[in-house]
């Protein structure tokens, strides 16, 4: 049954034709979801023929077929892994029951919140990078940013189903809204901050599917662990689909490091802005943005709502049955960090309420990797630099430090003093409007723009120089 069945509609994987009223709800809603892509999907791509991939099967191995696709004809659809049998609640007051096949109903408005917070992204972000095609680096990198889009599409998809299949008339009334809300908008903005925030330029966007796509893997992977069975089979499909996403978020900021180390060497000076470059220390200002806008995602340092969520069995900590404890976690504790005079200290809290702190700690040290190899990048060329994340505490606008001015070095400073530095730590209109300007397109294949290095290999064994997208 993990076959897609792509004689539907709504291709899917989970019998739809089954269940006609389902079906029918979810056929009225295709429209809106198409009509919301036309206007604010990626601009002036209706006519782009895109080297895309679709998911035809939801086994690991060769689930994925690649083809010249028009956008709007791309085949969005309802994939869920297969179902684990003899699945249970693996952790929280119903540890050891049988994982629901339906909606808990004493969790229904609890578990509804959490798909909707969720789903709610996944257009957020498609809003967000809708204007990227037109300063595309390359024809390679516009067919990675579409990748990305319509994915996101196919992610609202997803829930949108959960809400629809699981919710009735509610969950219907979310997936419409899903699609009323809008990145930035003054009256109904998106509902986490960082999905305000307008991607205007292309470093902007590998920082975003580096960071901010990998919130999604930590979220979706807690989520995967949820007892509510269909929620956890969503998750775990999307999750594949995620690593690809984060695949072009590393190599994207890499490639951009490289190229910046090439200019750095061929011209022996820092200062490779004049030589269309970006400098090293703009990508640090732009990581420092980007990182300290995702920590804010995971929520409250101390949560009741992040302890009730995972007591309900509703959303586990990351990779949750591996860890080696009684995942109810009454008895146990956590450290969580704490201002304490102009210091930042860590404080013994109970580990329920510690849930989300300790999501942004797994998620912190999976951001380190990539920072290390983009390092090493650096120091292979022989230049005295390195990029480092910021503080957990710096430049941050929920829990804890919302109202602290921080240092990128963890030190608590006076509002003087981060007046006066803040333009050393993030990026000030001067930065963005330099960036902007170098970000002019490139579209013959196999070119590349001149602030980024061109990448190791193609898509599917495609050479780099392959047009992955047609204009029409
Ligand atoms: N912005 O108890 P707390 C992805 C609110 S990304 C605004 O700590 P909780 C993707 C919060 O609602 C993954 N408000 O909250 C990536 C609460 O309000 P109430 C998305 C915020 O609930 C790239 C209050 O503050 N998935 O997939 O424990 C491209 C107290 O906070 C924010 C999810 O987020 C914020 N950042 O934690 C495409 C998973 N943070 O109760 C897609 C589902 C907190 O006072 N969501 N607040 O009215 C959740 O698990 C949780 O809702 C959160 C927040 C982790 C987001
Ligand atoms: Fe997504
Ligand atoms: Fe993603």
């Amino acid at each position: 049954m993990s076959k897609v069945d792509y004689s539907q509609k709504i291709p899917n994987n989970v019998n739809l034709s089954d269940d006609r009223r389902l079906q029918r709800a979810l056929e009225n809603w295709q429209p809106a979801f198409l009509n919301w892509w036309d206007e604010l999907g990626p601009v002036d791509s209706t006519d782009y023929e895109v080297f895309l991939r679709t998911a035809i099967d939801v086994s690991g191995k060769g689930w994925a077929h690649f083809d010249m696709v028009r956008m709007p004809e791309y085949r969005w659809g309802i994939f869920l892994a297969d179902q684990e049998e003899g699945r249970k609640v693996n952790f929280g007051a119903h540890k050891g029951e049988d994982a629901w096949q339906e909606v808990p109903g004493e969790y229904r408005a609890e578990l509804r919140r959490l798909i909707v917070t969720q789903g709610d992204t996944e257009p957020a972000s498609v809003e967000q990078q809708r204007r990227l095609g037109r300063t595309c680096p390359s024809l390679y990198d516009l067919r990675s940013l579409f990748q990305v889009n319509v994915e996101e599409g196919r992610h609202l998809w997803a829930m949108v189903y959960l809400l629809h299949a699981y919710f009735g008339r509610d969950g219907r009334e979310e997936a419409d809204e899903m699609l009323q809300r809008h990145s930035g908008d003054a009256d109904k903005p998106r509902i986490l901050e960082a999905f305000n925030v307008p991607t205007l330029d292309w470093l902007s966007f590998f920082m975003f599917t580096y960071f901010q796509d990998r919130d999604g893997k930590y979220q979706l992977s807690s989520l995967a662990e949820s007892g509510f069975d269909p929620l956890s089979r969503t998750c775990n499909f999307m999750l594949t689909e995620e690593a690809h996403h984060m695949f072009v978020g590393e190599t994207g900021v890499g490639r951009v490091v490289q190229r910046s180390t090439e200019l750095i060497k061929e011209h022996d000076t820092m200062d490779i802005r004049q030589y269309g470059g970006i400098d090293l220390p703009t990508i640090q200002k732009w990581m420092n943005f980007h990182f300290s806008i995702c920590l804010d995602l995971f929520g409250q340092e101390k949560s009741t709502n992040a302890a009730n969520f995972y007591n309900m069995g509703l959303k586990g900590r990351y990779q949750e049955t591996k860890i080696d404890d009684d995942h109810q976690l009454d008895n146990d504790f956590y450290m969580v960090p704490e201002i304490e005079g102009n210091k930042v200290v860590m404080q013994e809290i109970g580990a329920l309420a510690s849930i989300n702190e300790r999501l942004r700690n797994d998620y912190r040290d999976d951001c380190q990797r990539g920072v290390d190899r983009w390092n090493k990048t650096i120091s292979e060329a022989g230049i005295d630099y390195q990029l480092t994340l910021p503080h957990t505490a710096f430049h941050r606008n929920i829990g804890t430090f919302a109202d602290a001015t921080v240092s990128p070095d963890g030190n608590v400073i006076s509002k003087e003093e981060w007046d006066a530095n803040v333009n050393d730590w993030l990026p000030t209109a001067e930065d963005r409007a330099f960036v902007e300007s170098i970000m002019v397109p490139v579209t013959e294949p196999g070119k590349m723009a001149g602030w980024i290095a061109a990448p190791a290999r193609g898509i599917q064994g495609k050479e780099p120089d392959f047009e992955y997208v047609k204009f029409h």
